[in-house]
């Protein structure tokens, strides 16, 4: 019964919940500072974005860049293309093993190793990226960032890259 419980618990003295606490509205408190910070941060020069190994064409960045202007991409993590786990470098394990790179001429970015992180200036030549990379930008665009295979050899792959882009601005 409700009734016996609440004299048992009387014994233990707890802060009372419906005591409000002083008004914080005449000081100087610092939590009302949401909206500030969301204002302090800029947009479309920095982004950081997942690339699933799957997604044949890249992911856009959300990072734009003017022609001339020096833009660093990099990226972490482990994927696969269903013929070894890959690291943006385009280095290979297979059964757990160094494999090295694997090149091919009909990867998407010819050259430059299966597994590796690729990017690209809106539409324009795919560029090797690997663990880190800064260009200067030969046109303006969006970046997109992906992962090099084979045209329409991606449905196999596993796993996910994150890329880092940043745009310095014309040094
Ligand atoms: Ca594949």
């Amino acid at each position: 019964m409700s009734t016996v419980r609440s004299h048992l618990m009387v014994a233990a003295p707890r802060t009372e919940p419906g005591l409000p606490p002083v008004p914080a509205e005449a000081g100087t408190g610092s939590s009302q500072s949401d909206a500030i910070e969301q204002e302090g941060v800029i947009m479309g020069d920095f982004n950081t974005v997942t690339v699933p190994a799957k997604t044949e064409g890249g992911v856009k960045s959300g990072v734009t860049v003017q022609r001339d202007e020096l833009f660093t991409v990099s990226g972490s993590g482990r994927a696969s293309y269903n013929g070894g786990n890959t690291f943006p470098d385009g280095t290979r394990y297979m059964n757990a093993k160094y494999a090295g790179a694997y090149t091919a001429p009909d990867l998407v970015l010819p050259g430059a190793p299966v597994g590796m992180l690729i990017a690209r200036i809106g539409s324009g030549p795919w560029l090797a990226v690997g663990s880190t990379q800064t260009f200067r930008a030969g046109d303006a665009g969006e970046i997109t960032v992906a992962y090099n295979d084979r045209p329409g050899a991606y449905v196999d792959n596993s796993g996910e890259y994150t890329a880092m882009i940043q745009n310095h601005g014309s040094a």
